[in-house]
């Protein structure tokens, strides 16, 4: 089976009921169906054929999601972007995906604009304003067939930040993205009754994969929201009757809610859900305590979707991700990569209906992703609690930062950094942070023409703002081992 075909029947069979709320609007299951239908048509007056991809930079909004089904339903890969992200970022990422069509709203649109001249990709452009008539109108003229779609065509583009500074774009399959969904349905047991609060972007798996396919393949509602905002989260999940009765989030939004509930508060959630970042042992207790609600943390990434899970029923064991989901096979490994006991640590490896086959357009990367047998390595350290069999992650062998749920690759950071007159080396490390998990750090050594100014303007026109350093140290040397290598470890204890 497909995800599409599995999203197609679950349209069809709730039909009638609500599948999103969106600000005043909601819509029904059947409206979503009635738009896919006439997004495929539209797609092929554009002569966009199956297998060719189709971008969106959106903000979160009911037409993102329509869009969204609406391409993997016609066999068009669908590539989520970042609607914040710099024309630089964009042109790159469009050099990748080379997407025949990219639909853009207003507030994205001068930077597409640009990408689009700087990449020379040939997309169609088409924007927000004129979705609604694609979506009601949209193939007027005789109906056209629906595409086969197969298990292992690609049904996704998901762009990562690659430790070249150059993005990644993580092809998810048919196949892929059906199993991510089948397992969680599982494990956390999701059904149609069930009332998804969605305030995560929709440009990464986490808002993308679990939220808005959850609604699509299993039928449970979504109520969406723009952004994060804190109180108005806090009310929207202490709603009675009609309540959201699931909730995901990553460390930050967690910590944020506890930093502004008040006293005595217990939301009436069945299950709220962290990932995307380490969940510190304290803020699940301070989450206890004071929204009365015990977190469930679990464990994945843009290319293998979900891997791990604490149970539903039974302990949460804070500062675990929990036990691998239905149809994962996890092994921890040494260098060499052989298999290491219980209790021991090593890269943590994977292999799965979940998991994903390469990068777009990357042989070489996606060829170094996996090892000689199959397994993906995911670059994080772990173990296997012996007495629980609970997956532990302590580290990662990538130099990667994590700044609230968003992944930053340091090199990204520092390949802007030196192109600048006065700074002579420098350093990305991610400094704990209460608030994010980690903080964006630079440390430069500077020369006598660094001008602070000019440094804040160039990486605020080239990069996305959780990548920018939110703080920059000037330090007199980098700390480096014998053999020249910087020891990012050491950073932050530098004397400045
Ligand atoms: C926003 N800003 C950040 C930031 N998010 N800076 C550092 N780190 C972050 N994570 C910056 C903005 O650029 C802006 O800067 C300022 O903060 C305020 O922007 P905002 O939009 O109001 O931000 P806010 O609402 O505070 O965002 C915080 C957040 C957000 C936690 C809600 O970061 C978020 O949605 N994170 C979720 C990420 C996510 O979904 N990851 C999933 C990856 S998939 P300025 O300078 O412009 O004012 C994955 C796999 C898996 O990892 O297993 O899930």
């Amino acid at each position: 089976m497909t995800f599409a075909a599995r999203v197609l029947d679950n349209l069809d069979r709730q039909g009638d009921r609500i599948a999103l709320r969106f600000e005043d609007r909601s819509v029904r299951f059947a409206a979503l169906r009635d738009e896919a239908e006439h997004w495929r048509r539209f797609l092929d007056e554009l002569e966009v054929a199956p297998g060719e991809r189709v971008a969106f930079l959106l903000e979160s909004s009911p037409a993102l999601v329509a869009l969204h089904l609406g391409n993997l339903l016609a066999g068009r890969i669908s590539v989520p972007l970042n609607p914040r992200a710099t024309a630089g970022e964009l042109a790159r990422m469009l050099e990748v995906a080379r997407p025949a069509l990219v639909v853009v709203g207003g507030a994205s649109e001068a930077a597409l604009r640009e990408a689009l001249a700087r990449s020379q990709c040939g997309a169609h452009l088409l924007e927000e304003r004129f979705l609604s008539a694609a979506f009601s109108a949209g193939g007027r003229s005789a109906a056209t067939s629906r595409p086969l779609i197969g298990p292992d065509d690609p049904a996704m583009i998901v762009f990562t930040s690659g430790s070249t500074g150059l993005p990644k774009g993580a092809t998810l399959s048919q196949r892929n993205l059906l199993a991510g969904i089948e397992a969680l349905e599982i494990a956390w047991s999701l059904h149609a009754d069930d009332h998804l609060q969605l305030c995560l972007p929709l440009f990464h798996v986490h808002g993308l994969g679990l939220g808005i396919h959850g609604m699509a393949a299993v039928g449970h509602a979504v109520t969406l929201t723009r952004g994060f905002d804190p109180e108005a989260t806090l009310a929207a999940l202490s709603a009675r009757p009609d309540g959201p009765s699931l909730f995901y989030g990553v460390p930050t939004i967690y910590h944020r809610l506890v930093r502004c509930a008040p006293d005595g508060l217990k939301l009436p959630l069945r299950l709220a859900v962290s990932g995307s970042a380490p969940l510190a042992a304290e803020l699940h207790q301070a989450a206890r305590r004071r929204l009365g609600i015990d977190i469930l943390e679990r464990y994945g990434m843009s290319e293998t979707l979900m891997l791990a899970s604490n149970p539903l029923m039974g302990e949460r064991r804070a500062g675990t991700v929990g036990l691998p989901l239905p149809g994962v096979e996890l092994s921890i490994v040494d260098a060499d990569g052989v298999e290491l006991a219980e209790g021991e640590e090593g890269e943590i490896r994977v292999r799965g209906a979940n998991v994903f086959s390469g990068y777009w357009g990357d042989d070489i990367a996606s060829r170094s992703a996996f090892d000689d047998q199959g397994r993906f390595r995911t670059g994080d350290l772990g173990r296997i609690e012996a007495d629980s069999g609970h997956l532990v992650i302590s580290g990662r062998a990538k130099e990667l930062i994590i700044s609230g749920g968003f992944n930053v690759h340091p090199r990204e950071v520092e390949e802007v950094l030196l192109e600048l007159p006065g700074v002579r080396e420098c350093a990305v490390v991610g400094l704990p942070d209460d608030d994010l998990g980690e903080c964006v750090t630079a440390f430069v050594v500077p020369d006598p023409g660094f001008d602070r100014a000019l440094v804040d303007q160039v990486l605020r026109e080239r990069l996305s703002g959780y990548k920018r350093p939110r703080r920059i140290e000037l330090v007199s040397d980098l700390p480096r081992n014998a053999m020249g290598k910087i020891q990012r470890h050491l950073l932050g204890e530098v004397e400045r």
